[in-house]
């Protein structure tokens, strides 16, 4: 049965689905490079868990399932688009341009963000549960103040979705209907609590309260998530106000590496989930419309495989910076608490040899 409320372009199995709001443009070509993106990514994700297992990092949070939301919305963004990740957007993190080694750093605990945001209209990854939400908003508020045309996007979890950051954020874009687009996974889980538990109603029609549109998407469905988010964020860019976009989707992994999911949910609700994998959804499209030969996916492949491998490369060379350095960009002018904390560092003698 087809679920009205929910935005599909194509099915489990690679079919195309008709819709009467969105249609897929996209090229053959550009769906080979999306999930190409897809196998790059999931492949960074499992690397970074076994480097985490072998002690190299200090913590990983997996998006397996979630590659076909986040390779939609981050490839439906415009170069000068601004996106808010939390701490699992690594794919679209990958779409933005961030160097995957440094997307490692902060888990490997040798930077407190990784990269420049203004460098790849990304900020670094919020750990605080919605705080980027509002973070995101005002940032849309001021472009909006500087008549820039651009937009926002916004992630965040069904989990945030509960927290007073985002519906404050909520608020605040519609009453002064910012650029923004909010773009919450909806992947069932909130570390162990279900997303049931978070709301009585489906996330997405909260928006309608607030007084702007809510759609939700099959977020294991690529070319809807792309198409979705890219009218959002037209409509967005063209003054027509904020959108949430709820991306139905299932986390396949464990919450972070120190987590394990075996102690609240069963086996046999994900081996439903994985035949919706967004991976082998395309995969399915590729094969079936596009005529795309073995020898295409086995480069792919190929490509994924040294890629990991320099990535390893890249973390196991990192060097340890200084300690007192987490002082330099705290404030972008020089504060009295900032140079008390560096003064009592050195008293205690910590720092100063980069190891
Ligand atoms: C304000 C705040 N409260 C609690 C936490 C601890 N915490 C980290 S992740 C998480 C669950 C978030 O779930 P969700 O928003 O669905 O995102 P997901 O991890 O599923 O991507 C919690 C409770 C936190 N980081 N920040
Ligand atoms: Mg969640």
């Amino acid at each position: 049965m087809i679920d009205e409320e929910l935005v599909q372009l194509l099915t489990p199995e690679g079919e195309r689905v008709a819709h009467p709001h969105y249609a897929s443009g996209l090229s053959d070509e550009q769906i080979l490079s999306m999930y190409r993106d897809m196998v790059i990514v999931r492949r960074l994700c499992n690397e970074a868990t076994s480097l985490q297992r072998q002690g190299q990092l200090a913590l990983w949070a997996p998006l397996q399932g979630q590659e076909g939301a986040q390779i939609g919305a981050g490839r439906a963004m415009a170069p000068m688009d601004f996106s808010f990740p939390t701490y699992r957007e690594h794919g679209v993190a990958w779409c933005r341009g961030v160097p995957p080694e440094n997307l490692l750093r902060l888990f490997r605990a040798v930077s407190n963000g990784g990269w420049d945001p203004q460098k790849y209209r990304h900020h670094v990854p919020t750990i605080v549960l919605g705080n980027q939400v509002l973070n995101a908003v005002g940032y849309a508020m001021g472009i909006q103040r500087d008549g820039a045309e651009e937009a926002v996007l916004a992630f965040f979890g069904d989990g945030a979705s509960s927290q007073g950051d985002v519906l404050e954020s909520f608020v605040w874009a519609s009453s002064f209907n910012t650029p923004v687009v909010f773009f919450c996974q909806n992947n069932q889980f909130g570390i162990s609590t279900p997303s049931s538990i978070q709301s009585k109603v489906p996330l997405f029609r909260r928006a309608r309260g607030f007084g702007f549109p809510g759609v939700r998407v099959d977020g294991n469905d690529l070319l809807a998530c792309y198409e979705v988010t890219r009218t959002a964020l037209d409509l967005a860019r063209s003054g027509g106000g904020p959108t949430l976009i709820e991306a139905y989707t299932y986390r396949m992994g464990a919450h972070t590496t120190s987590d394990d999911p075996t102690r609240y949910r069963v086996d046999a609700e994900v081996e439903v989930w994985k035949l919706r994998d967004p991976v082998e959804r395309i995969k399915a499209l590729l094969v079936r419309e596009c005529r795309t030969k073995p020898a295409v996916f086995a480069a792919v492949d190929a490509e994924a495989e040294a890629f990991s491998l320099k990535l390893r490369d890249d973390v196991l060379a990192m060097g340890r910076p200084d300690p007192r350095s987490m002082f330099d960009h705290a404030y972008a002018q020089a504060h009295p608490l900032i140079d008390e904390g560096r003064r009592e560092m050195a008293e205690l003698g910590i720092g100063g040899v980069a190891h």
